[in-house]
């Protein structure tokens, strides 16, 4: 290899060794599957000038938007193999193929409000099942972004458990989302989230679920103009980096990284769970969706919780589950 082949196949990989490529100490890839404007692509900008803040050295990032490098199920395989990208923003749900326990984090109806979502993630209630990601996905959570809260969206208005009955709705690849759905009397389908927009189209799928932001930002009201008030989750989302990247990396760069991780969640979070209700409102206002009450949340709740049981007593996680209930 000549430097010239070697800086074209690190520009390739989106690895430490862009250096050759641009002059760089460290250049470090991440993605986003939105434009300037979502939350996440503003957290990663912030992470970014944070981790340049508290570093000495030479660092610079290369963040590809509007999801250029794909959708998030593509970034868990990349990160895994250390490739193409180095950090962005994952829901856990999506990183299932590799840790069955992580999805544990973001299933609908674990939060019962936005007090109860900042304790947990205030405290080290989820220390377990990063520490199996890092094991079995090779990658490295360096803070929380999140506080979207998602409701059914959908072509048509289900306002009722009636309505909601054999409702053909996407959900995340994690099978504890599918459990869910299927257990309050929907039909639930893992599809990938760059096909949702065109199955809804197409009459595939009859809706799925999403937070304000990213129903905004990638137009879904387009062909899902109904929202219902299910609110069933309150979104965790962590800001992760490749551990194959992280472990290379000098240790103040990594410290720095941690910091920046730790900060740039904790701006996130106010951004999200702070616009979540002004978003809609925007929408609504624009008359891009319809917002309905939903009847039946209390009793899709009492219907989730022996899924949720059973779930976290295959994983062994069943303290785990009950302490973060107690929070
Ligand atoms: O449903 C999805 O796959 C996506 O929904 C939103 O855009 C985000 O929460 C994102 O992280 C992903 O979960």
């Amino acid at each position: 290899y000549s430097i010239k082949t070697m800086a074209a196949t690190a520009v390739l990989l989106g690895t430490v060794s862009t250096a050759f490529a641009d002059g760089h100490a460290v250049t470090l890839r991440g993605a986003s599957m939105f434009d300037e404007d979502h939350s996440f692509t503003k957290t990663l900008r912030e992470f970014e000038r944070l981790v340049a803040e508290n570093y000495d050295g030479d660092v610079a990032f290369d963040l590809r938007l509007n999801g250029e490098l794909g959708v998030e199920s593509d970034y868990v395989t990349y990160l895994n193999q250390g490739v193409a990208v180095d950090y962005t923003i994952l829901a856990p749900s999506n990183m299932a193929v590799f840790s069955e326990s992580i999805p544990l984090m973001d299933m609908p109806f674990l939060f019962r409000d936005l007090d109860h979502w900042n304790a947990v993630l205030a405290s080290d209630a989820f220390a377990p099942l990063e520490d199996d990601l890092r094991e079995a996905a090779g990658i490295v959570i360096v803070g929380y972004h999140g506080g979207g809260v998602r409701n059914l969206v959908s072509a048509e208005p289900i306002t009722s458990m009636e309505e909601l009955a054999d409702h053909r709705m996407r959900v995340m690849g994690a099978p504890i989302q599918a459990l869910t759905f299927d257990a309050v009397g929907a039909a639930p389908a893992a599809i990938a989230y760059n096909e949702v927009y065109n199955a809804i189209q197409t009459g595939v799928i009859a809706g799925f679920e999403n937070e304000a932001a990213s129903i905004q930002n990638l137009k879904f009201y387009e062909v899902a103009p109904h929202i219902s008030l299910t609110q069933h989750t309150i979104t965790v989302r962590p800001i992760v980096m490749s551990a194959a990247i992280y472990d290379e990396l000098p240790a103040d760069l990594q410290a720095a990284i941690m910091t920046a991780g730790a900060e740039a969640g904790a701006f996130g979070r106010a951004l999200e769970s702070g616009a979540d209700g002004e978003i809609l409102q925007e929408m609504s206002d624009a008359g891009q969706i319809v917002i309905h009450e939903f009847a039946g949340r209390d009793q899709m709740l009492e219907m989730v919780q022996p899924v949720q049981d059973a779930y976290a007593a295959e994983l062994g996680a069943t303290e785990l589950l009950e302490s973060v209930r107690g929070m």
